[in-house]
């Protein structure tokens, strides 16, 4: 659970912008499963440790590989959403005393399946489980969202670190480039917050979900599409349903 103690007044802390850049590929999901990058696997990992552990996440671009993502986003088209509202205790700060919303629209199709298979390949786990240095990370479970800037939708501060979560994840699908929606991580220490896009469709963050983040509103008429969930110390229970869901289309 989040201690008071550990919370720095939030609002003061200063927020460091990761510069949007191009990395190469290195750990991908494509049309015939699991890529890692052939040459210095082992290096790669060690740098990825090294930046999860500085900077609470890493980047993994291209982690939807471009022969996979087009025809993911042709079955996005055809999700059905439904609107749901989570609401989050308080993260005890002054800046941040009301209790944190999630404010969501969730897509339901059989896409969501399919990408729930393929987070869930025991390669990929154990690889993000070696990266971030985890404890055994067992199973994923995640869900498709909506934000646009025309229904204001984001998500308040608020941590993860509950039912079993070790580590985070979220997955830039949308069919083009969107403003804002920017995820901020408050860092440990003290050290300020951490701002993050997964700006290019396709690319991942992988990150410490036990730290207080929040995402920004979208902004312009794109909107964003994203796969967002939790990899699972064990088999995830039932879940229980939002506390208010009502369809939208
Ligand atoms: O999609 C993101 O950037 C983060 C999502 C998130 O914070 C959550 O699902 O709890």
């Amino acid at each position: 659970m989040f201690r008071s103690r550990d919370v720095p007044e939030r609002s003061r802390l200063e927020v460091k912008r990761v510069p949007d850049e191009k990395p190469r590929p290195f750990l991908q999901i494509g049309r015939t499963g699991l890529r890692l990058g052939p040459k210095n696997s082992s290096r790669r990992i060690a740098e990825l440790q090294k930046q999860f552990r500085a900077h609470d996440h890493v980047i993994l671009p291209e982690f939807i590989a471009a022969d996979l993502l087009p025809l993911i986003q042709r079955q996005l088209r055809r999700l059905r959403f439904t609107s749901s509202v989570y609401l989050f205790s308080p993260l005890h700060d002054t800046a941040d005393a009301a209790p944190s919303r999630i404010s969501e629209f969730v897509g339901h199709g059989p896409i969501s399946d399919g990408l729930a298979f393929l987070l869930n390949d025991p390669n990929l786990l154990a690889i993000l489980q070696r990266l971030s240095r985890s404890p055994k990370l067992a199973s994923f479970h995640g869900r498709l969202y909506k934000m646009a800037a025309k229904t204001g939708n984001r998500f308040d501060w608020h941590t993860d670190d509950h039912s079993g979560r070790r580590l985070a994840i979220s997955i830039n699908l949308s069919p083009r480039r969107f403003m804002g929606g920017e995820l901020q991580i408050e860092q440990s220490g003290g050290q300020g917050v951490i701002e993050v896009r997964n700006a290019n469709p396709g690319d991942a963050i992988v990150f410490r979900g036990e730290r207080p983040h929040r995402v920004l509103p979208v902004k312009g008429k794109n909107k964003k599409l994203a796969l967002a969930g939790w990899f699972y110390a064990a088999q995830p229970r039932a879940r229980k349903p939002a506390t208010s869901r009502s369809a939208i289309r």
